[in-house]
């Protein structure tokens, strides 16, 4: 899918992506007192509802290199920033850095739950040091504050 507005996509509006990494599309069916009650189609419809000049494309996969392609359609168009949650993929992906690194795009990393308080495996992020920053632990919300921030 490309990017989608609200009404018109016009040349002017900014252009956010938000990908998803693996087992997110669980997101609101199972283990809600880690994550929350929301879908993942939920989240998009907040987003359109609190950005509505913002043309977003939704992404999500449970394969690596489905987001690594992603990431490398994203630097080959005009995409004006990433809100990137890897999922686990985080903790244990070189690839995924190098493709965010590698992408010149702005990227925001969030987390819905706080890693930093989970098991130790969780506290190291390999895409976190290559991303603008980095939002953990704010549920849904983060993923809005991280869109705000791309925006300036
Ligand atoms: O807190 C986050 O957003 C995580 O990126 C979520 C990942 C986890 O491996 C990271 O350490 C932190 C897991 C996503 C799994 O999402 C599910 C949602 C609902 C039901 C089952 C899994």
């Amino acid at each position: 899918m490309q990017f989608v507005g609200n009404s018109l996509t016009s040349n002017n509006m900014k252009r956010i992506a938000i990908l998803n990494g693996p087992n997110l599309d669980r997101l609101g069916k199972r283990e809600p007192e880690i994550y929350g009650s929301k879908t993942l189609d939920d989240l998009a419809n907040d987003l359109r509802e609190q950005f509505p000049d913002v043309a977003f494309e939704f992404y999500q996969s449970n394969h690596e290199g489905g987001l690594i392609d992603k990431i490398s359609e994203l630097a080959e168009g005009d995409c004006d920033g990433i809100v990137f949650n890897p999922g686990a993929y985080s903790h244990t992906s070189i690839a995924l850095r190098d493709a965010v690194s590698g992408s010149k795009i702005p990227t925001i990393e969030v987390h819905i739950s706080n890693i930093h308080a989970r098991e130790r495996f969780r506290h190291h992020s390999h895409t976190a040091s290559v991303s603008k920053g980095v939002i953990a632990g704010l549920g849904l919300s983060g993923y809005g504050f991280a869109t705000q921030a791309l925006l300036g």
